[in-house]
C-alpha cells in the first residue's frame, strides 16, 4: 500500500512560492514545507492536496503540472507535489506557524524541511521553464 503525502507548491502571480511553518511535531517544529498532508484510504492523490489546503490554508486551490514523481520522506512515505495557484481566499496559517510568499530571490531564505529542498530546486526548475 503507498504511503503518500501530497504537497502544494503554491505560486501567485507574481511568481512568489507559499511556504508554511510547521508546528509540530517537535523534531519538525519551525521548519518550512509545503502545505499538504497525508491522503486517506480511497481518496484520489489531488482531492486530497485540495482538501489539505482547505484544511490548513482556508483557500480553495487548483492544482496544474506535478513536479517531479515520488519524493521519499521518512517511514515509508513518499511525498508527491503540485504546481498549484489560488482560486478563491486569502491564506491563512491554521495549523502551521506562519506563512511566507517567497520572492524568487527569497526562496532559500527559510529553513525548509530536508525532504522539501531538492522539491524547491525543482519548482524553481519547473517555474524557469526547465
Ligand atoms: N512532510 C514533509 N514535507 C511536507 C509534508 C509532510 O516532510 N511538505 C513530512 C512530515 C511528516 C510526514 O511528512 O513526517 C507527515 O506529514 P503530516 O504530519 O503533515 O501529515
Amino acid at each position: 500500500m503507498d504511503k503518500v503525502v501530497v504537497g502544494a507548491a503554491i505560486v501567485d502571480g507574481g511568481g512568489r512560492l507559499l511556504a508554511a511553518q510547521r508546528a509540530d511535531p517537535p523534531e519538525l517544529a519551525g521548519g518550512w514545507e509545503f502545505p499538504g498532508g497525508k491522503v486517506d484510504p480511497g481518496e484520489d492523490d489531488r482531492t486530497a492536496l485540495i482538501r489539505e489546503c482547505q484544511e490548513e490554508l482556508g483557500v480553495m486551490v487548483e492544482a496544474g503540472e506535478q513536479v517531479g514523481g515520488d519524493w521519499p520522506l521518512a517511514d515509508g512515505y513518499v511525498l508527491r507535489v503540485w504546481l498549484a495557484e489560488i482560486v478563491e481566499g486569502e491564506p491563512e496559517a491554521k495549523e502551521h506557524l506562519d506563512l511566507r510568499w517567497l520572492a524568487r530571490h527569497e526562496l532559500y531564505d527559510v529553513p525548509w524541511l530536508p525532504a522539501d529542498l531538492p522539491i524547491v530546486r525543482a519548482v524553481q526548475g519547473q517555474l524557469d521553464g526547465g
